[in-house]
């Protein structure tokens, strides 16, 4: 198995031509330190999905991880499950990601049967569905399709189940837009980033990862037929939402 421990270099060094980002074996290999240094509370984040999994998943279910990397949310919500014949479904369209998960996950041994998918969130059917995770990848995918994956989640989740929706946001408002920013580029320097790795990525993921603003994402909740739209967790300019199925 290859390693996923190393420490992110990627955009140390010049680049001649910044390329768009790609989740690919390189990502792959520095994953975990990348996402805990570029992400302000992704630690906090990952050990409170157990314990929404604690709370929502009820027997019989099934938890879906999408957008799932190596597997963090995955591994912190199959530790808390207690309850029976629950099934865990882990899908990430990038090969590398999917494979890695696989292996990761296999290390652990667990009650909860777990199917790593590399498959793509737009083509996968949902039902019997307790709780959804979209951990900071619903930024990745296109905005117009973004509402027909939420319905689709929507429509397969039991009454009282609840999806979790972790994303980078952007805000209307320039000042406020900024104040976030500088407060985000602040952490990457905190964490060892220099200004040449934080341009450069940013320049990356410039068409690839696109915000939408905290409204926006209560709007297209609300219209894919959630309710209780909870903010639990914000820090700058990265927040997450619990909404639930009535
Ligand atoms: C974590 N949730 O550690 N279908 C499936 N997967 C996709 C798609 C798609 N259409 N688009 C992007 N991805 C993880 C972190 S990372 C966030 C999520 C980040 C996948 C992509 O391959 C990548 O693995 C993941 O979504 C986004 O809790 O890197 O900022």
């Amino acid at each position: 198995m290859r390693k996923t421990n190393s420490s992110d270099k990627l955009f140390r060094d010049p680049l001649g031509h910044v390329v768009d980002f790609m989740f690919d074996e390189q990502v792959a290999d520095v994953f975990p330190d990348m996402i805990r240094r570029s992400v302000p509370g992704y630690d906090s984040i990952i050990s409170m999905l157990g314990v929404f999994a604690q709370h929502y998943v009820v027997p019989g279910s099934r938890v879906y991880d999408l957008g799932c990397s190596l597997g963090a949310a995955t591994l912190s919500m199959r530790r808390r499950i207690q309850q029976p014949d629950v099934s865990m479904f882990a899908i990430d369209n990038a090969e590398a990601m999917a494979q890695r998960c696989r292996e990761l996950l296999a290390r652990e041994s667990t009650a909860v049967p777990t199917e790593v998918v590399c498959a793509d969130v737009r083509e996968v059917q949902f039902e019997n569905v307790s709780l959804v995770v979209l951990n900071f990848t619903l930024q990745f995918i296109d905005t117009g399709e973004r509402l027909d994956i939420l319905r689709r989640i929507a429509d397969g989740m039991l009454p009282g189940g609840a999806l979790i929706v972790s994303e980078k946001v952007t805000f209307d408002d320039r000042s406020e837009r900024d104040r976030n920013e500088a407060l985000h580029r602040e952490f990457k320097r905190a964490n060892g980033y220099s200004e040449l790795e934080i341009s450069q990525k940013r320049a990356a993921l410039e068409n690839v990862l696109v915000p939408d603003t905290i409204a926006t994402h209560r709007q297209r909740l609300a219209q894919a037929g959630l309710i209780n739209v909870d903010m639990w967790f914000r820090c700058f300019n990265f927040v997450s939402f619990v909404a639930h199925k009535p």
